[in-house]
């Protein structure tokens, strides 16, 4: 058994620099607000939570226009974040707790999973999202680093990687071609696809939802990424991946995604392998929202995702 002591780990990633649009620094207090740690302790598990980013000026941070290296934007500040991210989910995995990070936006991916495959170097990664997240430093159109926190966590392009990044630069363990798959995607850049062809990464796009059903699609995705069925497995969920009928409030909506049942069941079924070592909850951004419907709706989501994560699914 993974987590015998049920405890989880909440740590707050208020962050918002891998992106350009602010809100989604308030992702993690709306959950909470909403009710994220009762839930939790109602489903059995104890709880604490960690605050790894407590004590920066991120505005300041995310106004500073000389934080720039070649493309990308804020490296400074996303470096920065991410290595304190990056250790309060090693020493969530150190003492056995389940790190449930809440987002804030997607670049603190590379911390996440990077911490997973120090702590576990045969895990495998699931990314459900709209975009694979995979841009280097120099394919990057936007400039937005939460477009390539994959890229960073395995490596890619690391001569050109912006100099802040020693942290991970220093990491003995990055994540492997083979460790990774994605669930949802339906808006992926060109780079990003020669990328994912020429590493031979596993891509469960909207395309094969529909063709094979989520059942088949969730099945075939943990076999990818961990074919023994032995092996942790770290969900990193970037609420996009669910279609803006029930997730309006993220930056970055793409029609045809995935139903709010298919979004779960996805969580529920890798929970119920009983392999889920780690989860992340990213990209809720409620000042995105036209209205409080859509607040509700996001939010709600996100709390879902980590209920099919920490309770039993069978009645
Ligand atoms: C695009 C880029 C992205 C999320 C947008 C978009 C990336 N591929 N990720 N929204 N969550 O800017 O690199
Ligand atoms: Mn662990
Ligand atoms: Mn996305
Ligand atoms: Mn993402």
């Amino acid at each position: 058994k993974l987590y015998p002591k049920k405890h989880v780990t909440v740590i707050k990633a208020p962050f918002s620099g891998g992106q350009g649009k602010s809100g989604v620094e308030d992702g993690p207090e709306q959950l909470l607000k909403s009710g994220l740690l009762h839930q939790i302790e109602s489903l059995g598990w104890e709880c604490s939570v960690a605050d790894p980013l407590e004590g920066l000026d991120s505005a300041k941070m995310k106004a500073n226009v000389e934080d720039v290296y070649e493309r990308c934007k804020r490296p400074q500040m996303v470096s920065e974040c991410c290595e304190r991210i990056y250790k309060a989910v090693e020493t969530c995995h150190q003492q056995g707790s389940f790190p449930l990070t809440v987002g804030g936006d997607h670049s603190i991916g590379m911390s996440t999973i990077t911490a997973f495959v120090n702590a576990h170097p045969n895990g495998g990664i699931i990314w459900v999202d709209a975009h694979a997240d995979i841009n280097t430093s120099s394919t990057t159109c936007s400039g937005n680093l939460h477009g390539c926190p994959v890229a960073f966590a395995m490596g890619l392009d690391r001569k050109n990687w912006p100099p802040q990044f020693k942290w991970l630069d220093a990491l003995k363990t990055l994540v492997k071609p083979e460790q990774i798959t994605y669930i949802g995607l339906r808006d992926v850049d060109a780079g990003e696809k020669k990328i994912l062809r020429d590493l031979g990464i596993k891509a469960f796009s909207m395309y094969h939802v529909d063709k094979y059903g989520i059942n088949e699609v969730v099945r075939m995705a943990m076999e990818a990424v961990n074919p023994s069925g032995e092996n942790p497995i770290h969900l990193s969920y970037d609420v996009d991946g669910i279609d803006p009928l029930y997730v309006a409030a993220t930056g970055t909506p793409v029609r045809g995604g995935l139903t709010l049942r298919e979004g779960l069941f996805i969580v529920e079924e890798v929970a119920n392998s009983g392999n889920l070592a780690g989860l992340d909850i990213v990209e809720v951004n409620p000042s995105l929202a036209t209205t409080d419907i859509h607040i509700v709706d996001t939010v709600n989501t996100g709390l879902s995702i980590a209920k099919c994560a920490l309770g039993d699914t069978i009645l």
